[in-house]
């Protein structure tokens, strides 16, 4: 076998190469952590939802959870999940839900056991009284999207 210079020369020239291209990665990257979404874990939606008694997908891309505060909570409607998906409220209190859908079609917010069916168009809002058991949870749901997991629940606190 007989030992050349060239290689060595190849070596160098690819080193320099892969050099120059780490250097290009780390400076288009370096704009991360700016973000303020906090990426929920799937573990913690599975153990909200069976708390909930819910089947089925349930797709959460917005808040995970939020409380009412002085009585009302602002829950956005979108294609296709309600944020905050879970709402933790004192129980046998009264919430004031403002349902604002920001998706690009129609939305319902509706719970069978309470007999709310409440349609919001898109980019519009409506309001809605939600009596909160002494216990346990209700489930709410969108009637065109409950399959694309759009659903959620009010959870009382215990
Ligand atoms: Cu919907």
């Amino acid at each position: 076998m007989r030992r050349t210079l060239l290689p060595l020369a190849s070596l160098l020239a690819v080193a320099v190469l892969l050099v120059a291209a780490c250097s290009d990665d780390s400076s288009s990257s370096s704009g991360s952590g700016s973000g303020p979404a906090t990426e929920v874990d799937q573990s913690q939606i599975d153990a909200l939802a069976k708390k909930a008694g819910l089947e089925g997908e349930v797709t959460v891309k917005g808040e995970l959870e939020g409380k009412p505060s002085s009585g009302s909570i602002a829950t956005e409607l979108d294609d296709f999940y309600f944020g905050p998906t879970f709402i933790d409220a004192a129980a046998g209190s009264t919430v004031k839900v403002k349902l604002h859908n920001e998706g690009k079609v129609d939305h319902t917010f509706t719970i069978d056991s309470a007999s709310i069916d409440e349609t919001v168009d898109a980019g519009k809002t409506a309001e809605v009284d939600v009596k909160v058991p002494a216990s346990g949870s209700l489930a709410f749901y969108c009637r065109f999207h409950k399959s694309r997991g759009m659903q959620g629940a009010v959870i009382v606190e215990s």
